[in-house]
């Protein structure tokens, strides 16, 4: 039976990368995100027996509800909900932080997030299907310039946990995935279009691609139904974890 998941973010970077994966064994895809010419471009590469293209912005509640209500009959019973629509804005301390920064994340990363979950989850419960968060290693370490961003993404690994605790013994299954280091659009829009920083980041170090957390999600959907991995935290090799600073006077 063909299954169907419902994936944020598709326009690029991890969204894009999993509708690739998902189509490419069979799965038709919901692929959502602001940039309609990504999502067309998705369509006609993929096919439209495949993908849906859905395009609005996640933050806006109305348009969400005219994207599930205009859903094809064919893509209408989802398995699976993946959240990874998200960003970073900054990398300023919190002391010089724009506060308009911080709510943009705050309105994508958490708002946006639950928001879409409650309104699929009594279908996901129906068909017994799964949630798969895309959270961050930022909301598990702190690093500087973290703040807001690390702050968003605890929330998602957390609320992912809870959810787990509130769908107990309805077969629904909820995981969240904290990659570090990829190499996608995500440097480039939390610097305001920074190209130079980008690069710069990413430039010899190794950085986890899209298809390895294509991958990492595929293979994480794809378990035996009575398996549920609740967090899976996934790095490259190049990056590790630091320890504490101290300031001296
Ligand atoms: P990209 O910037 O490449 O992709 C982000 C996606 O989110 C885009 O498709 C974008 O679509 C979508 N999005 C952002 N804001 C909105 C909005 N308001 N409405 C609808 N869609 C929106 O980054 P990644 O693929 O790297 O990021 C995917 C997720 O992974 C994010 O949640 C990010 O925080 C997380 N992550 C990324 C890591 C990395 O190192 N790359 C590491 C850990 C987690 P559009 O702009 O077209 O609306
Ligand atoms: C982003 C991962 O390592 O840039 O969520 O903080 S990292």
């Amino acid at each position: 039976m063909t299954r169907t998941a419902l994936i944020t973010g598709a326009t690029s970077g991890f969204g894009a990368a999993a509708t690739r994966r998902f189509v490419a064994a069979g799965w038709r895809v919901i692929a959502t995100g602001r940039r309609a010419e990504r999502l067309q471009a998705l369509v006609d590469e993929l096919g439209a027996d495949h993908v849906h293209a859905a395009a609005f912005d996640i933050r806006d509640e109305a348009a969400m509800d005219v994207a599930l209500a205009a859903l094809p009959q064919d893509f209408r019973g989802i398995n699976l909900l993946v959240n990874n629509a998200g960003l970073a804005q900054g990398t300023a301390p919190a002391q010089s932080a724009l506060l308009s920064d911080w709510r943009t994340m705050i309105d994508t990363n958490i708002t946006a997030l639950v928001t879409l979950t409650h309104r699929l989850l009594p279908l996901l419960v129906e068909r017994k299907g799964a949630i798969i968060n895309i959270s961050s290693v930022a909301g598990v370490y702190p690093y500087p310039g973290g703040n807001t961003y690390g702050g968003s993404k605890a929330f998602v690994s957390q609320f992912s946990l809870g959810l787990r605790s509130d769908l107990h013994g309805t077969g629904v299954r909820v995981t969240t995935i904290e990659p570090g280091m990829a190499e996608t659009e995500f440097t480039l829009v939390r610097t305001h279009g920074d190209r130079q920083a980008s690069d710069k980041l990413y430039t010899g170090a190794a950085p986890m691609t899209a298809e390895d957390i294509a991958d990492t999600i595929f293979y994480v959907a794809t378990l035996p139904p009575h398996l549920n991995i609740n967090r899976l935290e996934i790095m490259p090799v190049s990056q590790s974890v630091a320890g504490f600073q101290v300031a001296r006077a």
